[in-house]
């Protein structure tokens, strides 16, 4: 079989030269009709926007402005013209530097490998465009061929290598369209060499089972779930807390995690220690199922599967609150640990302070579990975190001789004069006490 090479050096042995291009060659033996454009024109259909590249009387569609780009056309030279319709447009089109001929059908090329191929379908070497590489390889390939009269489709690999499809279903499972199926003569068919047959996929099932939590497991509000699950041709999930009533659909959902990979198919999920005091659509109890579904950009989540029967979770035991003060005492400086507020899961400390120099802030127990304060005026003004003891304003001075003054043994029952009186920081020092037993000053 002769290939286009051949034909090339047929020519090329006619004297042309390798720069000028054998189609062009054959063009003007032709003696076409005047061209209304010129080789490189770039025309843009003033009704699509779509931009053409004008070669050989023909025009070629410049399908992207990378394409556009990459073949260095001037974006300063475009026309927009309004009756593009009367430029035809190449079916047939080559690069400069290659002389394989591709024909385009249904925006895809395909490369016809012989000049008894092109002859074959009476094609016109008058009527083949040469375009920018980066033309021509912005066309795919033709993906599926078909040979008139022959019910068997080829899905096309390369420009040389095809492969039979083994039955309607195998066409359907690879996903091509009907559509895209271009008829070709026996004689191209032939061209192509064969590979194996595309045969039926086998039918793969997503799927998605819960195995645990999977209905009966208690949990606490603070602890850990971990969740376990089989998949099959699923690679992402995304896990939900739901609490729908066993066989239903609605109920709330808590989303737990987005976007899992399937890798381990497993994910551990801490119960937030605060889950039904931040949820309270969520009532605590045996209430719970998992589900997960397939994650999927698209939201669908057609697979999916949730735990068999309902699990239970319930709330977290509150602590217990403590205070080194034993409760409401002005005159002592406490500390508290306990529940700031009712959405606190965890104690804290707060200790009894001023406010000012007369206001006290008291801290107590509430309810066992929280703290709560009081703002308390202190009588005689607050210092140190705590209310000032009343001060003395009296002191009986009366015969010592007749009182335990001040311990109640023999010694101190000698009667004393008393020669000086002090205050000082609210209390009175008696001066000069026990002259006999060298005692003194005592204090009162
Ligand atoms: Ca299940
Ligand atoms: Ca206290
Ligand atoms: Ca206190």
């Amino acid at each position: 079989m002769s290939t286009l090479r051949k034909f090339k050096k047929v020519v090329v042995a006619a004297g042309l030269s390798l720069t000028t291009t054998v189609w062009l060659a054959s063009a003007v033996l032709m003696a076409p009709t005047a061209l209304a454009y010129s080789d490189g024109d770039l025309l843009k259909d003033a009704s699509t926007a779509n931009i053409y590249v004008v070669n050989n009387g023909m025009k070629v569609w410049v399908r992207s402005a990378a394409v556009f780009d990459d073949c260095s056309y001037d974006w300063a030279k475009i026309k927009t013209v309004s009756n593009l319709s009367a430029t035809p447009t190449a079916d047939l089109i080559k690069s400069a530097s290659n002389p394989d001929v591709y024909r385009l059908e249904k925006n895809f090329k395909r490369k016809l490998a012989s000049t008894e191929i092109f002859t074959s379908y009476s094609l016109d070497w008058n009527k083949v465009g040469t375009v920018c590489q980066h033309v021509l390889d912005s066309y795919s390939i033709a993906p599926l061929i078909q040979q008139t009269s022959s019910p068997d489709i080829y899905w096309v690999q390369t420009d040389t290598l095809k492969h039979k499809m083994t039955s309607w279903q195998s066409f359907v499972d690879h996903g091509f369209n009907i559509a895209d199926v271009i008829g070709i003569n026996a004689m191209e068919m032939g061209s192509y060499s064969e590979g194996a047959e595309i045969g039926v996929t086998p039918t793969v099932t997503k799927s998605i089972t819960v195995v645990a939590p999977n209905g009966g497991e208690s949990y606490t509000a603070g602890n850990t779930v971990n969740i376990k699950w089989q998949s099959q041709e699923v690679s992402k999930v995304s896990i939900y807390l739901n609490d729908a009533p066993i066989g239903t659909a609605g109920g709330s959902d808590y989303s737990i995690a987005t976007n899992i990979n399937t890798v381990s198919d497993s994910y551990t999920w801490l119960i937030p220690g605060d889950f039904f005091i931040k949820n309270p659509e969520f009532a605590t109890g045996n209430n719970f199922r998992i589900r997960i579904y397939n994650y999927t950009v698209d939201n669908n989540t057609a697979t999916k599967d949730e735990s068999n029967n309902n699990f239970s979770i319930v709330s977290a035991p509150l602590p217990m609150c403590s205070d080194s003060d034993n409760g409401i005492n002005y005159e002592v400086p406490g500390t508290i640990n306990g529940l700031s507020n009712s959405m606190a899961t965890a104690s804290s400390e707060s200790d009894d302070y001023c406010l000012d120099q007369n206001t006290l802030i008291e801290y107590s127990c509430l309810d066992d579990h929280y703290q709560q304060k009081n703002t308390y005026t202190c009588p005689y003004g607050c210092e140190n975190r705590a209310c000032n003891k009343k001060p003395y304003t009296s002191i009986k001075i009366g015969n010592p001789g007749l009182v335990q003054f001040p311990n109640s043994d023999s010694g101190d029952r000698i009667a004393r004069g008393v020669q000086d009186l002090q205050a000082y920081q609210g209390r009175i020092y008696v001066g000069d006490g026990d002259a006999s037993n060298n005692r003194g000053p005592i204090k009162v």
